[in-house]
């Protein structure tokens, strides 16, 4: 009998989760399993956590993957994504603070990965074009550009797992008057070094993660003025005096905004922080999972599965509280799926189940409750597989405690320390506060002196 042969396509955080699920089986001296190949667009593995200095489209000629920018710290508490596996405490052999850059949590990340192992299962510079699916043979059919080669390659699988991010492809509205707006238009995804905006009124739109992290971003790399456009209300945070909140607004005149509250006034720059959308531009309509960013993606099966060809996964799908320690526990129960370890219900008895946390997804009322909400479907999938338990509950307090520490001061929650869920530990504290902190680099984070 042929080997199963299993296409991931991303070598993101999702992608590498369910490149380790396998790998963990090959250490433990496993024989018989699958074939995997790994088509990566980038030239490195790391999905966003790989920063680049481009917009527009990569060397290849290829839409540029990465959203992050310079200066981007965790957005939330290290102890609520921290490995059950693999503890901050075992990669940086000292207490570090809660709230660390983008470099040092690359550096956690990527810790735990045997990269000479991973590295063998994955095609870089290999931009997946078209996925098809056979009904005769079972199997798909994956057509990649291979820009190493310069030449198109395709092959079969009887498995495929879009690991491709969802954050990537800008959601970019049109008001009346943008393009006339002397000034810089941008979206987030093209957002990169906050000094650019240093000395200008700047206006951003939006009212999620972006709008609020950027907008901190250009107070403290000197903005004269940060003003954040939320159509649908306000955060509520105790702004510093230079950053202010304004209702949506209706267009653009020069370069003057008119907002729905009949208030008026001038920027030199608009980021529009208006969020991300689902696109698969390598999948037929047959194939392709259709929906926006929000806790419960229908149609996928245990968040995963997807419903219509339950031979095709998509991992990382949902929006995110939790991100690795669910990345991982959606790939060892993917793993566990292909391997027949875990018998998949018939449609009837999926649908009921995707039916029932689509019910539970609709009375979401409050981040509290949907922080419950992803933690439970951790829970679910863990509770299925031998991937080491860990406190999802306990981390979920944390988030619920970083909300409260970002309502009372949210150019100051990143002060903030708290204790790991898996060590005991308690984070280090910085010597001094973060908007103070300018330096990023891992040596830069690395060399301060934490107080204990
Ligand atoms: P990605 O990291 O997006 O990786 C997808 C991979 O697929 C990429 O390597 C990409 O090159 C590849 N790919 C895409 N298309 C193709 C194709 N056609 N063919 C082949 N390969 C392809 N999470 C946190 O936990 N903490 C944070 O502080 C945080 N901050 C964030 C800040 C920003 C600005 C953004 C955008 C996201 C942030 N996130 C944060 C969430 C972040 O998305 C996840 O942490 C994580 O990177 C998701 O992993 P992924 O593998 O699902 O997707
Ligand atoms: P999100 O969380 O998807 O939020 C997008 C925001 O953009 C949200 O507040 C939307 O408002 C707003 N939006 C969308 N369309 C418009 C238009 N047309 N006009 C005005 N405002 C609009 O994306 P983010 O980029 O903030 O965060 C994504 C990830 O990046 C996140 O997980 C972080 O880890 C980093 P709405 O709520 O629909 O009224």
């Amino acid at each position: 009998m042929s080997k199963t042969k299993i296409a991931i396509l991303g070598a993101g955080p999702s992608g590498l989760a369910q490149l380790r699920a396998f790998e963990a089986l090959r250490k433990a001296g496993v024989k018989d399993l699958p074939e995997i190949v790994c088509y990566e667009k980038q030239n490195d593995i790391g999905g966003m956590w790989n920063y680049t200095w481009r917009t527009g489209l990569d060397k290849n000629g290829e839409p540029v993957h990465g959203s992050m920018y310079r200066y981007l710290w965790s957005n939330g508490p290290k102890e609520c994504l921290e490995f059950a596996d693999y503890s901050f405490d075992r990669h940086f052999n000292q207490p570090i603070p809660s709230y660390p850059p983008r470099e040092v949590l690359k550096d956690y990340i990527m810790g735990r990965i045997d990269k000479r192992a991973i590295f063998n299962y994955v095609r870089f510079e290999s931009p997946v074009r078209w996925v098809t699916f056979d009904n005769d043979t079972q199997l798909f059919s994956v057509t990649v550009m291979n820009h190493k080669t310069g030449e198109q390659e395709t092959e079969e699988f009887d498995y495929v797992i879009v690991a491709t991010g969802h954050f990537s492809t800008p959601n970019m509205p049109y008001y009346k008057g943008m393009e006339q707006f002397p000034g810089r238009v941008l979206h987030a995804h093209d957002f990169r070094d906050a000094l650019e905006f240093e000395g200008q009124d700047v206006l951003l739109v939006g009212g999620s993660y972006s709008a609020e992290d950027i907008g901190s971003q250009c107070y403290k790399y000197g903005a004269k003025s940060v003003t954040i456009s939320h159509r649908g209300g306000s955060f509520g945070y105790n702004w510093p005096d230079a950053i202010s909140e304004k209702p949506g607004f209706d267009y653009i005149d020069g370069n003057v905004v008119h907002f729905s509250d009949g208030t008026t006034q001038a920027f030199d720059a608009i980021i529009m922080c208006t969020g991300y959308i689902f696109h698969f531009p390598f999948l037929p309509d047959e194939l392709r999972l259709e929906t926006h960013n929000c806790l419960y993606p229908d149609n996928l099966y245990k968040g995963v599965v997807f419903q219509r060809n339950p031979k095709l996964i998509y991992l990382g799908m949902q929006d995110q509280w939790f991100t690795f320690n669910m990345f991982d526990a959606q790939a060892w129960y993917v793993r566990d799926v292909i391997l027949g370890k875990i018998q998949l219900p018939d449609e009837q008895e999926r649908r009921k189940d995707i039916d029932a946390w689509l019910q539970r997804h609709e009375q979401l009322d409050s981040d509290e409750k949907s922080i419950d909400f992803q933690a439970d479907y951790i829970d679910d999938l863990t509770g299925r597989t031998d991937y080491p338990s860990f406190p999802v509950h306990q981390q979920a307090e944390l988030f619920k405690q970083w909300l409260e520490d970002k309502k009372s001061d949210i150019m100051g929650f990143r002060n903030k320390s708290y204790p790991s869920t898996i060590t005991g530990t308690m984070a280090a504290q910085l010597p001094k506060p973060w908007l103070e902190i300018k330096d990023d680099t891992l040596e830069g984070f690395m060399a301060l002196k934490f107080k204990n």
